[in-house]
């Protein structure tokens, strides 16, 4: 058996659950070589309510990372997270057409947990023009999918499908949103939209606040899947199974943050091959 290879451009998060190091750690659980390529790193002050610091790498540096992990050829898959200037966005997708990368998740990352205003709008607008067009998955959460669409807001499932039509518009093959918890249900709702249907993806709600890292182990969970050769609504829904274990044994880091545990699935459970 020949290994399959996962890679993530994305930000490093010091904390330690979302990010890359969210992106590796999932990787690895699947059984996956994982590389990544950072973008972006991000501090946190424990002595100031643990404000984020967002200080993006240089594009150049980007590159360089990009040419050391693709001159020996192409991955099976891979992610793109937090990119931090318009420069990286187009370093990443001059990797994408030089090495014609297959299996492109594009997690357009727009905001860290907790805060709701865009970190830069000028990388949402280039995350939609250079990079959607030639993804495979997008993997918008609520707030990150009515930038995308335009529509602001969104409430329920219906304003969900609305909003996965119109960012399948830009390109995009199979629009991912995750509603997680964050829609008003006792269910943990995501949803998928392939350009015709949607799949409905839900579980019960977990009762827990250590969930820092969700989003990310499951966009990296369908990036593995994909390079397993899942086809993407089979990597969708192990995605869903393996974040949903990753959630339930999350854990209280300090007085400000608890991530998921991305071993849990594996190590708690034994399940994945
Ligand atoms: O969860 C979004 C996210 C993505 N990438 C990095 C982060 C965060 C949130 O903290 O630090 C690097």
């Amino acid at each position: 058996m020949t290994i399959k290879k996962t890679l993530t451009v994305a930000g490093s998060d010091s904390s330690g659950g979302a990010g890359l190091q969210a992106d590796l750690k999932t990787f690895e659980e699947y059984g996956t070589f994982g590389f990544s390529a950072i973008t972006t790193i991000v501090t946190m002050d424990p002595d100031n309510n643990w404000a984020h610091g967002v200080t993006p790498i240089d594009a150049g540096l980007v590159r360089e990372q990009l040419k050391t992990i693709l001159s020996g050829g192409p991955v099976d898959a891979m992610k793109t997270g937090m990119l931090g200037s318009v420069d990286i966005i187009r370093a990443t997708r001059e990797a994408i057409d030089q090495y014609q990368l297959k299996n492109v998740v594009i997690d357009p990352v727009m905001v860290c947990k907790g805060e709701d205003e865009l970190i830069q709008p000028e990388n949402a607008e280039a995350i939609r023009d250079l990079l959607l067009p030639v993804a495979t998955v997008t993997t918008p959460n609520l707030f990150e999918a009515g930038q995308l669409s335009g529509l602001g807001k969104l409430e329920t499932v219906e304003d969900m499908k609305r909003a996965a039509e119109k960012i399948n518009q830009l390109g995009v093959k199979y629009v991912v949103i995750k509603g997680g918890k964050a829609l008003e249900s006792n269910k943990a709702i995501d949803l998928l939209y392939d350009g015709k249907d949607f799949t409905i993806y839900e579980v019960e709600k977990v009762d827990t606040d250590y969930n820092h890292g969700a989003g990310c182990t499951f966009a990296a969970a369908i990036t593995a899947g994909l390079a397993k050769g899942m086809t993407v609504p089979e990597a969708v829904q192990k995605a869903k199974d393996f974040v949903t274990a990753a959630i339930q044994n999350g854990f209280a880091l300090n007085k400000f943050i608890g991530p998921v545990w991305h071993g849990a699935y594996n190590q708690a459970e034994k399940r994945i091959k």
